[in-house]
């Protein structure tokens, strides 16, 4: 399973203290030398298409860039601490986990963003200043959201066979399970084809009708649908979760619809699985022809159709990647 969204509290490193110190002069003069503090080190994100996947930095729950260092004797001013950089996935939103505020998107490679500055060094007490403690960076918890970029995304009814599809064409760690909602996250799969060819699938949390209502698992991850070549609309050939085929592919249809109409604009196909099961397949293509859309009868199971769909699917990708 994947991480799309965190959460990490970040914070930028102390400024190093002012120094007390004071020269003896051989005239019995007292002079005050301390230099002042370095100050502390920034936390940066910066986007880079070579950052591992969010699920690397939850693992680091807490970062804090280096503290400047204190001032010395003598007018020695403490180095500055350096700034601390975390390079994330091109395409990740940094919010304000606190007033949920959006800081900023990171969407082009090597952008980046200050979330956490470090605090001013200390003064020292040169000139007869009072020398003063560093202050403390910025802290701030902040929530990483990531947009998942797969060729053909997979948006289906609940036990539609979305998991078991994947599971047949690529190396993804899931397996079909008889009971609906089952998968809880997005799932990403590679097919390799022609010895160095990939197609990179996405399965998204199945939709239904009660979806729009925040019903099952909500619609919340048709979000990543912002960066799909080809979106497949999966249904089962004997419907569970709608009154029927057309109405099960209206419905999800409507739900993405709903979400972000430019969505509709994406190249798509409607994919009936388990016709191994349909107890009269002419009705059944009978029904999708009126729909009058690119569709596909399919089983998992078996495997009728699959090649049928993939040519599809290698044809819409490759000719997308060279436009
Ligand atoms: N007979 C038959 N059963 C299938 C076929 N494809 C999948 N199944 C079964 O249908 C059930 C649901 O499959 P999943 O792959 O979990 O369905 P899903 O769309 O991922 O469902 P969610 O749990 O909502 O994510 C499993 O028990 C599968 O074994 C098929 O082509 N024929
Ligand atoms: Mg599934």
């Amino acid at each position: 399973m994947l991480v799309d969204k965190i959460h990490l509290l970040v914070q930028g490193g102390r400024g190093g203290n002012g120094c007390e110190s004071y020269f003896h002069r051989i005239d019995r003069k007292i002079v005050p030398n301390g230099g002042d503090g370095g100050d502390g080190g920034s936390v940066i994100f910066r986007a880079s298409r070579n950052a591992p996947g969010l699920d690397r930095l939850k693992l680091k729950q807490h970062i804090i860039a280096p503290a400047g260092a204190h001032g010395g004797a003598n007018h020695k001013r403490g180095a500055c601490g350096d700034d601390l950089v975390v390079l994330v996935p091109v395409g990740t939103s940094i919010y304000n986990r606190m007033n949920h505020l959006a800081i900023r998107d990171l969407n082009q490679d090597q952008a980046e963003v200050v979330v956490a500055r470090g605090g001013k060094g200390g003064v020292g007490n040169i000139g007869d200043k009072k020398a003063t403690a560093g202050e403390d960076g910025e802290q701030i918890e902040l929530e990483l959201e990531c947009l998942l970029s797969a060729d053909v995304f997979l948006v289906g009814l609940p036990n539609a066979g979305k998991s078991a599809f994947l599971h047949r064409l690529t190396k993804a760690h899931v397996e079909g399970k008889e009971y609906p909602f089952s998968t809880t996250r997005p799932v990403l799969g590679v097919y390799e084809y022609d010895d160095y060819k990939q197609v990179n699938f996405c399965e998204l949390p199945s939709i239904f009708e009660g979806s729009t209502r925040g019903r099952g698992l909500g619609t919340d991850y048709l979000k990543h649908l912002a960066h799909a070549r080809v979106i497949l609309y999966m249904l089962d050939a004997v419907p569970q979760f709608a009154e029927s085929l057309p109405d099960g592919y209206h419905t999800l249809r409507k739900i993405v619809q709903e979400y972000n109409s430019a969505f509709l604009q994406i190249p798509s196909a409607i994919v009936v699985n388990k016709i191994d099961l349909a107890a009269d397949p002419g009705k059944i293509q009978e029904e999708m022809e009126k729909l009058g859309q690119l569709y596909f009868l399919i089983s998992v199971q078996t495997g009728e159709g699959i090649e049928s769909l993939m040519e599809f699917i290698k044809e819409q990708v490759e000719s997308d990647r060279n436009a």
